[in-house]
């Protein structure tokens, strides 16, 4: 029996294990030995990884640029990593303390670090994967020290596990920990505020919630990605900035196209990103508010979302049109 590239590369990118994989793929596990088992995960995961198993190929970032958002106390930069990943370096003004958001590529944030002359303290981990934890080890033993956070023991060189509502300070900004387990068991989303600070806080969301979508559905359920979207990420304040793990927002705004033809904020939004886009620009960040015009995960409460699903609760529409993107063929335009 000859294994498949894919799965292979599967293993490798998210170090799962055999029944894994096959349970994710809703393959058959019982026969690890089957033929046909691997066949029909060779043809699954040709669909599901056609993003990541370009991992490591000299491919350009479709955002090529960094992008700084400065406010009056903190700062965050985007560093495009991979194909369409994004590590942040956020800084911390008052005292020059920084953190780095999933460092995959450790060299880019040593320079960033050196760019700003800032002290780099902090590895936020959203999750395990490898296209977010991987730069990990590295960095840290090019940067000695480092607190690694993660809320799942399968994230590389952590130090800190954390849990929902844990907190902790970065220079003088304050970080709290949201779990927010579906793409993952153990993904954790970071909110970062300043006291009386007149600007608004940012939150990073790793692959729970991308502009206009959200994360696949790796180790969960429809039920916890609401509870994620809903009630932990959609009740932060509205005005909160979003920064998301990858550069997905045209593709996702065709999907949310499709689900809402009538919707404005859809059209707008699209037109935007595709002009921002051609630029060589970052579509990130967006805000929670925003994200309520225009994601249709956001949006599973709204008629228009579960009359497309043809259900009549948020539940069961975010599984039925999570299914539907897992599918889902990119129009070009
Ligand atoms: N390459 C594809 C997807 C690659 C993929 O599976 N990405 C994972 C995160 S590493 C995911 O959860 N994507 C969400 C989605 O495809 O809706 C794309 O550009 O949308
Ligand atoms: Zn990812």
């Amino acid at each position: 029996m000859s294994f498949c590239a894919c799965v292979l590369r599967f293993n490798f990118l998210y170090r799962n294990t055999h029944e894994d994989v096959c349970s994710i793929l809703k393959a058959d596990y019982t026969h690890p030995s089957c033929s046909r088992c691997w066949v029909r995960l060779a043809i699954r995961c040709d669909l599901l990884f056609a993003g990541p198993v370009r991992v490591g190929t000299s491919s350009v970032h479709s955002s090529q640029r960094t992008l700084l958002v400065a406010q009056s106390d903190m700062r965050i930069e985007l560093l495009p990593a991979l194909t369409d990943n994004y590590m942040y370096l956020l800084i911390d003004d008052e005292t020059r303390e920084a953190a780095i958001v999933d460092p995959v590529e450790p060299h880019k944030v040593v320079d960033a670090v050196k760019k700003h002359g800032v002290k780099l303290t902090t590895v936020l981990t959203t999750h395990h994967h490898w296209d977010h934890a991987g730069g990990n080890a590295k960095l840290v033993k090019m940067v000695p020290g480092l607190k690694v956070y993660g809320g799942d023991p399968r994230v590389d060189a952590l130090t800190q596990k954390v849990t929902h509502y844990d907190t902790f300070k970065v220079g003088s900004l304050n970080v709290k920990c949201l779990f927010t387990p579906c793409h993952t068991s153990g993904h954790i989303c970071y909110f970062v505020s300043k006291e009386k600070s007149p600007d608004p806080p940012a939150v990073f969301t790793g692959d729970t919630l991308f502009v206009a979508g959200c994360g696949k559905f790796f180790e969960g359920t429809a039920d916890e990605m609401c509870k994620a979207l809903l009630d932990v990420l959609g009740r932060l304040p509205p005005e909160t900035r979003v920064f998301c793990g990858h550069e997905y927002t045209i593709n996702n705004l065709k999907f949310a196209r499709h689900v809402e033809p009538n919707n404005e904020a859809i059209r707008k939004k699209l037109a935007w990103a595709k002009a921002t886009y051609d630029r060589g620009e970052p579509t990130i960040p967006s805000t929670i508010a925003d994200e309520f015009t225009f994601n249709p995960f956001m949006r599973v409460r709204e008629r228009s979302v579960q009359e497309h699903a043809g259900k009549t609760d948020p539940i069961s529409t975010m599984a039925s049109i999570r299914k539907e993107k897992d599918g889902f063929r990119v129009p070009k335009d």
